[in-house]
């Protein structure tokens, strides 16, 4: 034990028994999968073996405490601190693909759920086709013994079970991408029928590829979180998540070989996500995005602190009210606006120290499920969504990388580089935004070639470059 630092946690008991392999062991999935199922497990064999694709952080953080870590839920009136034990233990895929491979391939697992964020999947954005030019894509159809992306490692584990005559696993996509479900298996499937027809074909004769909504506030954990959670426990726990009261999770019921119950620890399972993903992405999504870029240039660190602004408080109210519920059909159960006034409460939690920056990252990777979809619908109504179109201008500026004090911004996505080359690139806001909307990850033709759109998010483009985040927000509101 280093001096002055308390013991680090430890798990009482056993390690559960696995049954769960989970790509992407994330602040996301300790605040959330991990927490459903640690609830509904009891005695069951359905602990997580958890895969890092990148990194050995979250092994290094969860092992040393037989994978236990801390859930810290914050809300408005104070926190509640839980440990969780689903976690039974952690694989670094670098380190040793092969090992991640026979984890997957074991009999014992039934579900392999992901993750991984949008980038994980190797695919174009705006098509959600798979990315044959991806490099781990490449490596991957060269090594399928020794894979580094999600699709391979899938891929190579159904293999081996298919040549043993095994069942396979169910594939639960938890990532916030429209139709995740079908967009996982569409990438699957390519890149399976680049290895053997058969395995393709057994893909898609047998393995499940259930759809998913998911959401859960979940900041990045500070030192400051760690150090608070120390004072109060009395042990160090570098693996610990804070996050929101709220969750929500809805499943389509489609499962090779069985799932835990999480319908007894809330989760909704039924025939089709469609309409609450929908919602989910365009409401909460489209609007973090929103507030991501424009309360970023504004100078707010955070969401709490932009709509603690009452300029960009009502700028989320204008755009549910009048640009995106318009687009979006009522899932069964839900009342709209009842769900819009909810999730700016959720943004006014002062708990919740969710950083703009950390929500601005991999835009390429987020504008079309968060803002174009809508844009598009709305487009094909005949209105203009000139509030959206603001967010797209202020992702624009974002990326050029130069924030209203003229100081360098972090700007953290796949596509940095070409963005930022395009942005440099030309000279007038018109040559700026029409070299964005040339980048086909990100605008489809269609999109990028309708007028009213060019027109709306130039205008609001040079209002930015011009007056800058807030006064063009303000100006939106006051309809000029
Ligand atoms: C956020 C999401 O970082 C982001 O892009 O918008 O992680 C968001 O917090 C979750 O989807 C909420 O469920």
């Amino acid at each position: 034990m280093e001096a002055g630092l308390p013991d680090r946690l430890k798990r009482t008991g056993d390690a559960p028994e696995v049954g769960i392999v989970h790509l992407g062991p994330g602040a996301f999935f300790r605040a959330f999968n991990a927490i459903y199922t640690d609830e509904v497990r009891g005695d069951a064999p359905w602990g997580i073996c958890a895969v890092s694709l990148k990194s050995p952080t979250a092994r290094d953080q969860l092992m040393p405490q037989g994978g236990a870590y801390t859930a810290v839920e914050l809300g408005p009136e104070g926190e509640v601190r839980r440990v969780i034990g689903s976690i039974a233990r952690v694989l670094v895929a670098p380190e040793d693909p092969a090992a991640v491979v026979d984890a997957m391939a074991d009999p014992a697992v039934r579900v392999v759920s992901l993750t991984i964020t949008e980038k994980g999947y190797c695919h174009n954005p705006s098509t959600g086709a798979l990315d044959p030019a991806h490099p781990d894509i490449v490596h991957d159809l060269e090594n399928l013994g020794a894979p580094r992306s999600a699709v391979g490692f899938i891929c190579a584990a159904l293999d081996r079970r298919r040549t043993k005559g095994e069942a396979p696993f169910t594939v639960l996509s938890c990532d916030n991408l429209p139709s995740n479900g079908v967009l996982a298996k569409g990438v699957v499937l390519d890149f399976a029928r680049r290895v053997s027809p058969e395995l393709a074909d057994w893909i898609a004769a047998e393995v499940p590829f259930p759809a998913t909504m998911v959401d859960r506030i979940t900041p990045a954990t500070t030192e400051a979180d760690v150090s608070r959670l120390a004072e109060a426990e009395g042990y160090e726990d570098p693996a610990m998540v804070v996050h929101e009261p709220f969750r929500q999770w809805v499943i389509e019921d489609r499962f090779a070989s069985g799932r835990p119950d999480w319908d007894k620890a809330g989760a909704q399972f039924v025939e089709s996500v469609e309409a609450h993903e929908l919602m989910k992405l365009r409401c909460l999504n489209g609007t973090h995005s929103t507030l991501a870029y424009l309360g970023y240039l504004a100078g707010h660190e955070t969401i709490s602190d932009s709509v603690a602004d009452p300029v960009f408080a009502a700028l989320c109210e204008r755009l549910w009210a009048e640009e995106i519920l318009p687009t979006v059909p009522q899932p069964e159960g839900e009342d709209l606006p009842a769900y819009a006034a909810a999730l700016l409460e959720r943004y006014r939690n002062p708990a919740i120290r969710h950083r703009t920056w950390q929500i601005a990252m991999d835009g390429s990777q987020k504008l079309p499920q968060r803002l174009l979809g809508t844009i598009r619908d709305t487009l094909q109504d005949g209105r203009v969504p000139t509030g959206l179109c603001l967010a797209v201008a202020g992702w624009m500026r974002y990326v050029g990388g130069v924030d209203e004090k003229g100081a360098t911004i972090d700007v953290r996505d796949p596509l940095a580089d070409r963005l930022k080359a395009a942005s440099d690139g030309a000279e007038t806001p018109e040559e700026k935004v029409a070299a964005l909307l040339a980048v086909r990850d990100v605008f489809d033709e269609g999109l990028a070639g309708n007028a009213a759109f060019r027109d709306a998010v130039t205008a609001a483009y040079v209002s930015l470059a011009g007056k800058g985040a807030r006064a063009s927000v303000a100006d939106y509101l006051d309809g000029k």
